[in-house]
């Protein structure tokens, strides 16, 4: 395909027919407006999109767009992003639109990728099959750097091989970034002279675009081992200024914090996957993309398609390790391992640190989970000998 293609769902106003709907998205879209224009010549017509197919689906219809490829400025995301998700979301004659997927030819995939990619995160971290264990630091906002470090330190002990900062904390006056940054890096180095094992650890730089290349590279001289954007509310131009910065030389983990305001309509906004497809082009090494079961889940086989857009073979690009976060705790990996496979980062905040024993147990219980998954063996089974996973069903159930 030399063209881009685009699926959208759509509710028509009562007064339009699908045919007109579908149409009214190519013709704004393209070369179109609301009315029928003097100024179009015949050398623009060869931009003209075009409605390659249209079908009832659910309460609405399934239409996929073509729009030329030569619309598009290559490179350019905000621009594309104008394109398949612009305007059309506020078109009267719409009861409600979304964006479901879009199809980029060769020609408009002129980036690099993750620069570690799953691949490259798993050999960090000395693994080749099994799931990773992230934790997020809990409570989201308050501790000190010291205890902040603390927490850390026995999540590290416990076998997580990700710790994160929460979205909320950046560099505020109780727990300004360097402190913290330092105090985790040196507990985490204490724990791997015990365990043997180097834990990753996603400091949050997300803040003013052109303040975040500089964040990035002042972490890693301080000994950061990754860092971590949130890419809506950062903007996907400032992930791809912090993975393009030869200087950024650490993995890049992506939250998504304010996403659900787009992606969660079933009828309107747009879907995960567009989404997924522009972090892993921009060079986003993990994604957060949801969970099967849990405080924000979703629509499994959505979910399912959104970790095959990261993870299959695309232009190239190294695929981006997908991470399932929210409302996790040890009885919910096998669910959730089960249906999106063992390429996937498990992360739980309350799942570990809410433990009955606290931090360090909570991490072994979610690794004794994820163990007992690859042995084949159920929670309940392996809990009969594994104290720490017994102690968490106990509080949690096993579902
Ligand atoms: C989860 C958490 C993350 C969300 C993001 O904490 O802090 O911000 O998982 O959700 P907890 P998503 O484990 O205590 O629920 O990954 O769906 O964007
Ligand atoms: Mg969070």
């Amino acid at each position: 395909m030399e063209d881009v293609t685009a699926t959208y769902y759509f509710r028509p106003r009562a007064d339009t027919t699908p045919e007109a709907a579908a149409q009214a998205i190519v013709e704004e879209e393209t070369t179109g407006t609301w009315t029928d224009i003097t100024t179009t010549t015949e050398y623009v017509r060869r931009l003209d999109g075009e409605v390659l197919s249209l079908e009832a689906s659910g309460k609405g219809f399934v239409t996929r767009v073509r729009y030329p490829a030569e619309i598009f400025e290559a490179g350019n995301i905000p621009q594309y992003l104008s394109v398949v998700a612009g305007n059309l979301f506020g078109l009267a004659r719409l009861e409600a639109v979304r964006l479901i997927d879009v199809d980029f030819p060769e020609s408009l995939v002129p980036f690099r990728g993750p620069k570690f990619g799953m691949e490259g995160v798993r050999r960090l971290i000395g693994t080749t099959e099994r799931p990773h264990v992230g934790t997020i630091i809990k409570p989201k906002v308050g501790l000190n750097p010291k205890d902040t470090a603390g927490v850390a330190y026995h999540a590290a002990v416990g076998g997580v091989d990700l710790i994160k900062d929460d979205e909320t904390l950046t560099d505020q006056t109780f727990c300004r970034l360097d402190e913290r940054l330092s105090a985790v890096m040196e507990r985490l180095d204490e724990a791997k002279e015990q365990t043997g094992r180097q834990v990753l650890y996603a400091v949050n730089i997300s803040a003013r675009a052109d303040e975040i290349v500089e964040r990035a590279e002042h972490a890693i001289d301080l000994g950061a081992n990754m860092v971590m954007i949130d890419v809506i509310t950062c903007g996907f131009t400032a992930l791809q200024a912090l993975a393009e910065a030869q200087s950024v030389r650490v993995p890049i983990h992506v939250h998504r914090t304010m996403h659900a305001a787009i992606t969660r309509n079933p009828e309107h906004g747009i879907a995960m996957r567009p989404i997924a497809r522009i972090v892993r082009m921009l060079g986003g090494d993990q994604l957060h993309t949801g969970t099967v079961s849990g405080k924000m889940s979703h629509d499994v086989d959505e979910l399912r398609g959104d970790n095959a857009a990261l993870t299959e073979p695309y232009f190239g690009l190294k695929p981006t390790f997908p991470v399932a976060s929210g409302g996790l705790h040890p009885g919910k990996v096998a669910a959730e391992l089960t249906n999106l496979g063992t390429n996937i980062v498990l992360q739980a905040g309350g799942g570990i640190h809410g433990h009955p024993d606290g931090t360090e147990a909570g991490a072994r219980a979610m690794r004794q989970a994820v163990d007992a998954f690859m042995e084949g063996v159920s929670a309940d089974e392996y809990a009969k000998d594994h104290y720490e996973l017994k102690r968490a069903l106990e509080r949690w159930g096993n579902r």
